[in-house]
C-alpha cells in the first residue's frame, strides 16, 4: 500500500517545475504500478506545445479553466473543473490558461522523473531507473 500527500512532495525532487508548469508525482516508474500519477498546475496565462511521442496521457481538470488545441485539425476544446482529456493518439497540442489549471495527469509508460520536454515538447522514453 503507497500512501502519499501533496505536502509531502512539494520542494523534493518529484515536485519538477518549468516555466509554464509545476507538476508534483505523485506516482513514478520505481512505484511499480505501470502508470505514473502527476498533480500538474498549468500556469495562468502561459501556452505551453506539447507533444508526447512516446507516451500516452489522460488528464482531468479539477480547479481552473484553459483550451487545448490539436495541432493536426485545429480544433480548441475548452477545459474547466471536470473535464477530461485523453491524448490516445498522442496528440501534439497547445495547452493555455486562462487562469491556474490544476489538472492530474496519468502516464503510460509511467516517467521515471528524468525526463524533461524536448524542444518538439516531447519526453524521452527512459529506461533506466
Ligand atoms: C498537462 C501536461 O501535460 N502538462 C505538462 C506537464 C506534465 N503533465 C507532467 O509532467 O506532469
Amino acid at each position: 500500500m503507497i500512501v502519499r500527500t501533496l505536502d509531502e512532495i512539494i520542494g523534493t525532487d518529484n515536485d519538477v517545475r518549468a516555466e509554464t508548469w509545476a507538476s508534483r508525482r505523485l506516482l513514478l516508474k520505481k512505484d511499480g504500478m505501470g502508470f505514473s500519477y502527476h498533480d500538474t498546475t498549468i500556469y495562468a496565462g502561459t501556452e505551453t506545445h506539447i507533444w508526447y511521442k512516446n507516451h500516452l496521457e489522460a488528464v482531468y481538470c479539477v480547479g481552473g479553466e484553459g483550451e487545448i488545441e490539436t495541432v493536426a485539425d485545429g480544433k480548441v476544446y475548452p477545459i474547466k473543473d471536470g473535464t477530461m482529456y485523453a491524448l490516445n493518439e498522442h496528440d501534439e497540442h497547445y495547452l493555455r490558461a486562462k487562469t491556474d489549471m490544476r489538472l492530474i495527469c496519468v502516464f503510460n509508460p509511467p516517467l521515471t522523473g528524468q525526463e524533461t520536454h524536448d524542444e518538439e515538447g516531447a519526453y524521452p522514453l527512459v529506461e533506466a531507473e
